[in-house]
């Protein structure tokens, strides 16, 4: 058996919660293979029949399918404060996760101190901050990187945990100031955390392996997105996590050739949340429509999502780099009333074509998007569950974004909810 593969293509938020929601119905294993609960994957589903709403941000969105088992994978950071917290309340929506749900024992920890030092961090940056969602994300994996870092097995060895986290702190309080931290009570709780934890951690590794060996179907959610990698994005205005295709290999321990299929989730439009470049950026009605009618807020922060068209020149980025298979286009129901719609299709500086999309964001400073007008529909599409049946600018922007890209669309999203999704033949 291979593992099918869902990532985000733009720069986050572009619905993969939902679309893992759907497959993983048919799925045995949900993995998450990078990032943390920065993440926020939404899903919207009929519980006895009442439209009920999950925010998902460390555990596998696959969950909500009662017969699908939840493994966050080695590439993940863990805080596992937040990781109960999300368990409980889950549960208290009437999910029951018990035995299924398994976390690696080489997972990075987050700690407290390491969502301080998120803050601080971003203060230090003033004007030019990341707009992280201060969940100590990038700390934790520069502690990671660093080989500082602490991992799910070293809970299970008291002593060295103790001693490790000590150094730890006093390192942080050496780089930022002593800033008001309970090192001693953090201890003492992650002592009861530890056994708290314990049924849950598999090497998962040999976890994952049995499990395709024995034909279980493996599905696997990406999060954040294609321009938020730490190597592809748009450093350093990105994540700390390989969020692409290989972040999936190195974050579970899978060889590519167990990878069957990659699903590209593409919004039909681009949002971005926090700081940094964004070439499509609409800061007018249009940016406006789009924010409102899409409801565009962060699902871990709250924060308002800045919106602007669709960028191919991304897309073509994100494309080459994860080789997806096929793309689920999402969100084309926002754009139902507008009047025209653009899409960016190539960058220029200077008058020059690029190649691709610059690494420098002094380069990408200068670019001008070269745009496509397409006609609107001025139509409400969120009934549609028949490709046919959609209005046929509709199909047009559909068909140019695939001619575009040469990936074949598969699934377009009309609305939230989970039954809000058609096939395209
Ligand atoms: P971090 O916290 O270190 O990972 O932040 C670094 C950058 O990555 C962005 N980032 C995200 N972008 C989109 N969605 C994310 N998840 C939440 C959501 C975001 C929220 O689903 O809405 O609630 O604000 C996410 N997580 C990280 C972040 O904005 C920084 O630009
Ligand atoms: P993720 O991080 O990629 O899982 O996406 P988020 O959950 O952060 O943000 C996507 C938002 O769009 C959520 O509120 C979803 O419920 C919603 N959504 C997903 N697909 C569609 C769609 O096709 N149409 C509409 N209108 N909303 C959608
Ligand atoms: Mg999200």
């Amino acid at each position: 058996m291979t593992a099918t593969v869902v990532l985000g293509s733009q720069w986050g938020d572009e619905g993969k919660g939902k679309l893992v929601d759907i497959l993983s119905a048919d799925a045995d294993i949900c993995a998450r293979c990078a990032g943390g609960n920065n993440a926020g994957h939404t899903i919207v589903v009929p519980i006895n029949g009442v439209k009920t709403t999950f925010a998902f941000h460390l555990l596998p969105s696959g969950l909500v399918n009662p017969t699908c088992t939840g493994l966050i994978g080695n590439g993940v950071v863990v805080h596992v404060p937040s990781f109960f917290a999300e368990l409980d309340a889950l549960e208290a929506q009437g999910l029951d996760c018990t035995g299924r749900l398994f976390v690696s024992d080489r997972a990075h920890l987050v700690f407290d101190f390491h969502q301080i030092v998120d803050g601080l961090k971003e203060v230090e940056l003033g004007g030019s901050s990341i707009g992280t969602t201060k969940k100590g994300i990038g700390p934790a994996y520069s502690g990671k990187a660093s080989r500082s870092g602490l991992r799910v097995h070293h809970l299970f060895d008291q002593d060295m945990f103790a001693d490790k986290f000590r150094k730890l702190v006093e390192g942080r309080f050496k780089r930022y100031g002593t800033f008001e931290y309970d090192t001693e009570g953090e201890i003492l709780r992650y002592k009861e955390l530890a056994a708290r934890l314990k049924p849950y951690v598999v090497d998962s590794v040999v976890y994952l392996h049995k499990a395709l060996q024995d034909g279980k179907r493996v599905l696997v959610e990406g999060a954040n997105a294609a321009m938020l990698d730490l190597d592809f994005g748009t450093y350093p205005f990105v994540t700390s996590s390989s969020t692409t295709i290989g972040g999936v290999c190195t974050g579970l321990g899978l060889p590519p050739r167990a990878i069957g299929h990659a699903i590209g989730v593409v919004k039909a439009y681009t949002t971005r949340v926090g700081g940094g470049p964004f070439p499509t950026e609409q800061l007018n009605a249009a940016g406006d429509h789009l924010q409102k009618v899409g409801h565009e807020f962060g699902v871990t922060t709250g924060r308002t999502r800045r919106c602007g068209w669709l960028d191919l020149v991304v897309l073509t980025h994100s494309c080459l780099i994860n080789g997806y298979d096929e793309l689920n286009l999402t969100k084309l129901d926002v754009l139902d009333g507008l009047e025209e719609i653009q899409i960016g299709v190539e960058y220029t500086v200077d008058g020059v074509p690029l190649q691709g999309f610059p690494a420098d964001l002094g380069v990408l400073a200068k670019v001008q998007v070269r745009y496509v007008t397409l006609p609107g529909w001025k139509a409400s599409i969120s009934a549609v569950r028949e490709y046919g049946e959609l209005p046929e600018n509709c199909r047009a922007y559909v068909e140019f974004i695939e001619g575009f890209l040469k990936v074949p669309i598969k699934w377009i999203g009309v609305g939230p909810e989970r039954d809000a999704m058609l096939a395209k033949p």
